[in-house]
């Protein structure tokens, strides 16, 4: 027996009149979702591994289990592989490259030397889905970061290098968002840190910072790219002490008019990046979020519908955030299928991102507004089992996509017909 499309369709308008005694207008929030793009990860798609030379080792702290077959080895299978994951995700989104996943002719780019035309298959692929791009600097799995430093580094040259690094990069995310007529966000993400503990953990931060001052002293045009830095509370290798924290870039997106990187596994176990978006966005235009799912520790898992990753969709929604919030996704998981993985992930957004428009807000407004704490309590568990897989059924059927579990056979299928032929 197959759930039809009718059945869609009637299971949609009994949702919506549903919804409607609630006061929800569920045409304006579908309309509202539509708008909302998520930066989809490459990196899902090959283990972090990239295409700068083979078999390089990925480090930084960074670690992706599992060894699925079928993973991408070559940038024109890792776009089959991305192509197959949006066709099964409702809406228009973005994709977010890092810098080693360029495409170099099978000759060895030094990472100072990248520049638009590495990526101008990309930027090409990109147009032709109408679709923007973002992008990161690769300060990891390099011979020249391989003790766990960068742009702190001690050494003069090794930071010059990586200050190179990162001008290149925000020169290649600027031919993106002149190319494909959207800002590209370019986040910068470093690695160094200290297993133990450190003496002179200033000195590390005043040269991170006036190394990124050196990387940000060229202007590029705001239309074209978005600076936006990411912090860590710990890593692999780096348990005592990160250069990059939360407060060390909280204090330079505020001083230097940066977007500030809110990563959800980046914090202690029991913080929320959902809390934080409030607080930061009174003090900053925009932000980037890397939307994660850690499990015990920074692990990177697939996100599912969390109670997190609602009350971060919540923030984003009910608040309007929309256009201040840049929602990028980072997980990577190698023990099961890759697409399947990012068509999880992805597919989870977008549904937090509709329960949070379907919430009846203006009553839980009300309610928390004149002190009525029972009320908003009440609400807010009802609001848990209102009709809203029809109305997402409907979203995906409407956006020309697969609706509840039918994507999953289209996964299944590639794997067979795609996937298990690589080698
Ligand atoms: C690492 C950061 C960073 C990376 C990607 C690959 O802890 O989260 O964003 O995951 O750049
Ligand atoms: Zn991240």
């Amino acid at each position: 027996m197959k759930w039809t499309d009718g059945q869609i369709e009637q299971s949609f308008e009994l949702a919506k009149e549903r919804y409607a005694t609630v006061g929800v207008d569920v045409e304006a929030a579908l309309k509202r979702l539509a708008g909302i793009p998520i930066s989809l990860h490459c990196w899902q798609g090959d283990d972090v591994g990239g295409f700068e030379s083979a078999g390089s080792t990925l480090d930084g702290g960074l670690a992706v289990t599992g060894n699925f077959p079928g993973k991408a080895r070559s940038v024109s299978e890792l776009r089959q592989d991305v192509d197959k994951a949006l066709s099964l995700i409702p809406g228009k989104h973005r994709l977010n490259l890092h810098a080693i996943y360029l495409e170099n002719d099978g000759k060895q780019v030094d990472r100072t030397a990248i520049g638009p035309e590495h990526f101008a298959g990309w930027a090409a692929w990109a147009k032709a889905k109408g679709i923007g791009v973002d992008f990161n600097p690769t300060c990891f799995s390099h011979p020249k970061a391989a003790d766990g430093f960068t742009l702190s580094h001690q050494d003069a040259g090794i930071r010059d290098f990586w200050i190179e690094h990162v001008r290149a990069s925000r020169r290649i995310a600027a031919y993106f968002g002149r190319e494909l007529g959207t800002p590209a966000v370019t986040n910068v993400w470093i690695p160094d840190g200290f297993k133990d503990t450190p003496v002179d953990r200033m000195g590390y931060r005043a040269r991170l910072q006036s190394a990124l001052d050196t990387v940000f002293e060229e202007k590029l045009d705001p239309r074209f790219n978005l600076d936006a830095v990411e912090c860590k509370l710990f890593g692999i290798g780096s348990e005592s002490c990160v250069i990059g924290s939360h407060e060390f870039y909280m204090g330079y997106a505020l001083s230097r008019g940066k977007l500030l990187c809110l990563d959800a596994g980046h914090f202690h176990p029991t913080e929320v990046i959902s809390d934080k978006i409030s607080s930061v966005l009174l003090y900053l235009d925009e932000i980037l979020l890397h939307v994660s799912r850690g499990v015990r520790w920074d692990s990177d898992h697939v996100v599912t519908l969390t109670d997190e990753l609602r009350a971060i969709a919540q923030e984003i929604v009910c608040n309007g955030l929309e256009s201040r919030v840049h929602i990028g996704l980072d997980f990577f998981d190698g023990s099961i299928n890759r697409i399947a993985a990012w068509v999880i992930g992805t597919r989870c957004m977008i549904k937090a991102l509709l329960l949070a428009l379907l919430q009846p807000q203006a009553t839980l407004l009300g309610a928390e507004e004149s002190g009525d704490y029972t009320s908003r309590l009440a609400w807010q568990e009802e609001a848990k089992s209102m009709p809203f897989g029809a109305v997402w059924d409907y979203y995906c059927l409407k956006s020309g996509t697969f609706p509840a579990e039918s994507w999953l056979a289209e996964v299944k299928q590639y794997e067979a017909e795609v996937l298990s032929k690589r080698g």
